[in-house]
């Protein structure tokens, strides 16, 4: 097994620092076949980026009662349960009870689409895991972020990664693997901030409408292997024209499964579509690139490194863009000195 290495942790302090970075779905996860294990009904592939991340300080205070939370320098009552809920997975591993002070920061917008829940609790688990002290497999750390957030399971590995619906009923096949490499095929990333504001269905509630109202539901899950099988022979040829492909079908089929709900779930802006219609200029045009939406309004634009100015210029151009970030792909979560994060 590959054990993750234990020196951030300072000497006698259960105390460690972590950063993990977003994941992009490009066969989408969308719905749950057990909600209280975070099990998907669905296998799902994903690319994690390079330049946004999350960075996560935990230290575990012995005699402490009560979790201390800070996210992005402000506590939310909602968020800090769903840490506390993570953590304790982590203190029934070590046999312990201690409350943690932890502090979180992002370097780009929360809770809107830029899937920030994958980087938070793969950066959690990860940090609190070695804090603790445990020695955890990669596999298992995903485990664990599966629980907290499904997509967290994802952003534990870097590059391009496979999370398994899995058949047990106890969630132990349903875990993430590395597919390919960042390296073998470095993509670039541009996203279009169509809005900073947090989305008003989040994905965990918007699944559950979904899968109860929806029509298309069962069409969902009985496409979905075809849909992995092409996009993970495409990702192992580095074929781009056949990851495009199935990449925009995947995403258009997710949100018409959520359009569908009742009520519907529309997470784009105008400027959302905008840029799915310039993505697809481009592309018509010669230019390697697509697009991809997950649940919120901004819009990511895959492309081969050549491309990646072009494709940024053209997106920044459109009526409703705020900003347009730029990332490659990176690696899975991995410690940080401890000590460097504001309070
Ligand atoms: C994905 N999304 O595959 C899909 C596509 C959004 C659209 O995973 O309830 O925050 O915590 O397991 O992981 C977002 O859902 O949901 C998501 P929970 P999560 O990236």
């Amino acid at each position: 097994m590959n054990f993750e290495p234990r020196a951030d942790v300072s000497a006698g302090e259960l105390h460690a620092a972590s950063q993990a970075q977003p994941n992009i779905a490009l066969v989408k996860y969308w719905g749950k076949r057990d909600v209280a294990l975070n099990l998907p009904v669905v296998g799902s592939i994903s690319i994690t980026l390079d330049s946004l991340w999350t960075r996560t300080e935990v230290r575990f205070v012995p005699g402490q009662k009560q979790d201390q939370v800070s996210l992005n320098g402000r506590s939310d009552e909602a968020e800090s349960r769903r840490v506390t809920a993570c953590l304790d997975l982590l203190r029934q591993r070590a046999g312990v009870d201690y409350g943690a002070k932890v502090t979180s920061q992002n370097n780009f917008p929360t809770a809107a689409g830029l899937a920030s829940s994958a980087s938070g609790f793969a950066a959690l688990v990860h940090a609190g895991a070695h804090a603790l002290g445990l020695a955890l497999s990669r596999v298992e750390q995903s485990v664990l972020a599966r629980r907290c957030s499904g997509s967290a399971a994802r952003s534990i590995f870097g590059g391009y990664v496979e999370w398994a619906h899995g058949k047990l009923a106890d969630g132990t096949d349903s875990v993430a693997r590395p597919l390919l490499d960042a390296d073998a095929w470095p993509l670039r990333v541009a996203v279009a901030i169509t809005s900073k504001a947090a989305k008003q269905v989040g994905s965990t509630e918007g699944m559950r409408r979904t899968a109860r109202t929806s029509p298309y539901q069962s069409a969902w899950v009985d496409t979905q292997e075809a849909d992995l099988d092409v996009a993970r022979n495409a990702i192992l040829a580095r074929d781009f024209d056949a990851l495009a492909a199935i990449s925009e079908h995947s995403c258009l089929k997710m949100h018409a499964l959520a359009m569908a709900a009742q009520p519907g779930l529309l997470y784009w802006k105008g400027a959302t579509v905008e840029c799915m219609h310039r993505v697809r200029v481009l592309r018509q045009q010669g230019v390697p690139v697509f697009f991809t939406v997950d649940a919120g309004p901004q819009l990511k634009a895959v492309c081969v490194p050549s491309a990646i100015e072009q494709v940024k210029a053209v997106l920044c151009d459109a009526p409703g863009v705020l900003d347009v970030l730029d990332a490659g792909l990176g690696a899975g979560a991995r410690a940080m000195p401890v000590g460097e994060l504001a309070t």
